[in-house]
């Protein structure tokens, strides 16, 4: 395993581990953000070689890789209760809902401390009370791990010292075809989750819907395209998928993404209970990613969270997160070479 450092620009650094089978990973202290993943050189995630390329407005470059919260997706009506009080949140969408915690200085754009582990990046950040809204003084670590059985993963620790919200998320976008202008429609697709939040106007629907005869339906293998390209409501309405799915499992493979020549396939384990799953639906106007593109369609998230709409449906899990409670997300992602 080797590790190294390089500027990658504005102030930030750049720390990259390889392992001996030709797989690298490239971390940022801006953001606590995967910006690469390579297997034998083939790209497998969507994201840039500098830290100026993400500042751009096009399709939200801003979170591509990063470390997402306090509060990943959306809270409809940028308003909360937290322990009986009511707070009001940041309004950072459409002037009425707050958007992963509620934009900028959140934990996406700041610059993290970084220290190296063995075969581990550790980044380490504060958020205020009172940032967006929230209360609470929240201490966060990100620890990134490679290994040579080509599993890479993260975990993400907190605590605050106030009763608060907290539900972050890792918001890495896979095309394993190394070319992020090819959209997604031929990688295939497993997921061991039977059932999904449908959404309203794009909004969380507090509800839980059987996958059975839908679109969302992935709990047999299919190609991404099939559902992408259905007429189903939940699909034509958010232009993609946008969309909590409930995991029926907690440990083990919960979900299987394979390339589309079938050459490499990444398996996700999570100790959280919903994946996100955004297919990067951002039409044309996106930006270019090591030279290509971005596809409409050409990427696609694994966001293991709580599912949000939970702060209304007590089913979903919790956001809350109080005062000296520990928190922890493990998420491990291995990178299998087919052929
Ligand atoms: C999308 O839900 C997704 C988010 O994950 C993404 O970051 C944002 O909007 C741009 O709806």
């Amino acid at each position: 395993m080797t590790t190294s450092l390089t500027d990658f620009g504005d102030g930030y650094q750049l720390i990259t581990l390889e392992n001996s089978r030709g797989l690298r990973l490239s971390c940022t202290d801006f953001g606590a953000r995967l910006t690469s993943l390579t297997k034998n050189g083939r790209e497998l995630v969507l994201g840039f070689d500098q830290a100026s390329d993400y500042q751009q407005e096009l399709g939200d470059a801003i979170y591509y890789g990063a470390i997402v919260g306090r509060v990943a997706g959306r809270i409809s009506g940028a308003e909360a209760d937290i322990s009986g009080q009511r707070y009001k949140l940041t309004a950072n969408e459409k002037g009425r809902n707050t958007l992963h915690g509620g934009g900028e200085n959140g934990l996406h754009d700041k610059k993290w401390e970084v220290e190296l582990g063995d075969n581990q990046v550790i980044f380490t950040t504060t958020l205020a009370d009172g940032l967006h809204g929230f209360p609470g003084n929240v201490a966060v670590k990100v620890i990134y791990f490679l290994n040579d059985e080509d599993e890479w993963g993260y975990e993400i620790l907190a605590t605050s010292d106030q009763d608060t919200l907290w539900n972050p998320c890792h918001h890495v976008y896979f095309n394993l075809t190394g070319d992020v202008s090819q959209p997604l429609d031929h990688h295939k697709l497993w997921l061991n989750a039977s059932h999904y939040e449908p959404l309203k106007e794009g909004l969380p629907s507090f509800t839980k819907a059987d996958v059975t005869g839908t679109a969302l339906d992935f709990t047999k293998e299919k190609a991404i395209g099939d559902a992408l390209h259905s007429l189903d409501k939940q699909i034509t309405e958010n232009n993609g998928i946008d969309h909590p799915f409930f995991l029926d499992d907690q440990q083990g493979v919960q979900a299987r993404l394979i390339s589309p020549d079938g050459q490499l396939s990444v398996e996700l384990s999570t100790n959280q209970p919903s994946v996100v799953i955004f297919t990067a639906n951002f039409g044309d106007n996106t930006p270019i990613a090591r030279g290509n593109r971005l596809a409409h369609q050409g990427a696609l998230t694994f966001e293991t969270q709580v599912a949000p709409g939970a702060e209304q449906n007590a089913s979903f899990g919790t956001l809350l997160l109080k005062a000296g409670e520990p928190y922890y997300n493990q998420t491990i992602f291995k990178i299998n070479s087919l052929k």
